[in-house]
């Protein structure tokens, strides 16, 4: 299945049931009273976010979503039953935009639930208009229709930390050695299509994105596309293999491999350029000791920590999982308290809402 990060569809909320003109017969006494239940609610639509990233590839051939329409209102003054609401699941970091209305809904994290449509109301039997002046009702009003408009959902990936790079540089291994990732490895350029998350032993989440190549931001090859989904990241882990000091090219193989990433980084812009980097210099098992403390001093300038790691040596897995999970929680307190010292501490510093995100029920 593909990964899609963009679906449509229209979706119509149930109509309201309506109410109903009856009338109380009992033993003797014909039209003992108004008796006209109201009509039922039309369901309601929700969407609902879930851990899941391919949520929006299972919706793709739906075209329209509905909620159930209130049943007619009944003798003995019973209610219609309402509607069954409607709630589509969408991963975690979808945007949802009501494109008849512009209203725009957010959701940020697991199992945060959304109205996205209103069912219409259910009409009045004749029971509701018995009064001291109208002892014989003979009104009732229909139910009102429930709300319909066209949607676009947009994912954004929630993840703490991107792991980019050229293709090959191994970031699909690391994501499988970190956690419990089973992404697809292979010793050719563009292994992997569509991002694959993972999440750290501490909770972390590591997105896994296609490799980058110069023009990517121009958007050449497959890494422009999901560079979007970097920008809510906390972090960019950038990877250099030693395989680019190979063959004679020593560290100008290295530095043209990092700034070749860097660079499509600083065009594509929107903030990526000024996250926190962490650069990690993979596969160090090809490479003696010697080369990758001359690798690491050929690096130092660009001003990020460098980190060592190979995937065939479980200490340097467990030494780079742990120093992760730390600049996470670092980078995550820092921003806590940079949003205390600006007094911002709403709703909005959490992301969590745009425009109203959450409605309660009627
Ligand atoms: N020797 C060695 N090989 C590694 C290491 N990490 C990855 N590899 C190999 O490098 C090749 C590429 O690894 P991937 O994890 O698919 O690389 P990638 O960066 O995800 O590549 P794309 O998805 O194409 O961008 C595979 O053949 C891996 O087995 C390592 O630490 N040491
Ligand atoms: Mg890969």
């Amino acid at each position: 299945m593909a990964f899609i990060d963009e679906i449509q569809f229209h979706a119509k909320a149930g109509d309201g049931g309506i109410g109903v003109v009856r009338w109380r017969h009992e033993r003797g006494k014909e039209y003992a009273g108004a008796a006209g239940g109201n009509g039922g609610a039309g369901g309601d639509i929700y969407v609902r976010a879930v851990r899941d990233i391919n949520m929006l590839a299972r919706h793709k051939a739906v075209k329209t979503f509905t909620s159930g329409k209130g049943r007619d209102g009944q003798n003995w003054s019973m209610q219609g039953k309402s509607g069954e609401d409607c709630t589509i699941d969408i991963p975690v970091g979808s945007v949802v935009t009501n494109m008849n209305s512009g209203r725009v809904v957010e959701l940020v994290t697991d199992g945060q639930i959304s109205k996205i449509l209103h069912g219409g109301r259910g009409g009045l039997g004749n029971e509701y208009f018995k009064a001291s002046t109208n002892v014989r009702p003979e009104q009732s009003t229909g139910g009102t229709p429930g709300e319909e408009a066209d949607f676009k959902v947009e994912l954004n990936l929630i993840a703490d930390a991107g792991l980019i790079g050229l293709p090959n540089a191994g970031k699909s291994s690391l994501l499988n050695a970190l956690t419990n990732a089973n992404a697809k490895v292979g010793n050719y350029a563009f292994t992997t299509l569509d991002p694959n998350l993972g999440a750290l032993p501490g909770g972390y989440i590591l997105a896994d994105l296609p490799g980058l190549i110069e023009g990517a931001a121009e958007g050449k090859g497959l890494g422009h596309k999901f560079l979007k989904h970097v920008k809510r990241t906390r972090m960019v882990l950038h990877l250099v293999s030693l395989e680019n000091a190979g063959a004679g090219a020593g560290v100008t193989g290295l530095e043209q491999a990092y700034r070749t990433v860097r660079e499509e980084l600083e065009k594509f812009g929107n903030g990526l350029n000024e996250k926190t980097e962490v650069i990690i210099l993979t596969k160090t098992d090809i490479a003696d000791a010697q080369a990758v403390k001359e690798a690491c001093a050929a690096l130092q300038k660009y001003g990020h920590d460098i980190l060592e790691v190979s995937v065939l040596d479980d200490t340097s897995i467990k030494s780079l999982s742990d120093n992760i999970a730390r600049k996470l929680e670092a980078e995550a307190a820092a921003e806590t308290k940079a949003s205390m010292d600006a007094g911002e501490m709403s709703d909005a510093d959490t992301g969590s809402v745009m425009e109203g995100a959450t409605e309660s029920a009627e």
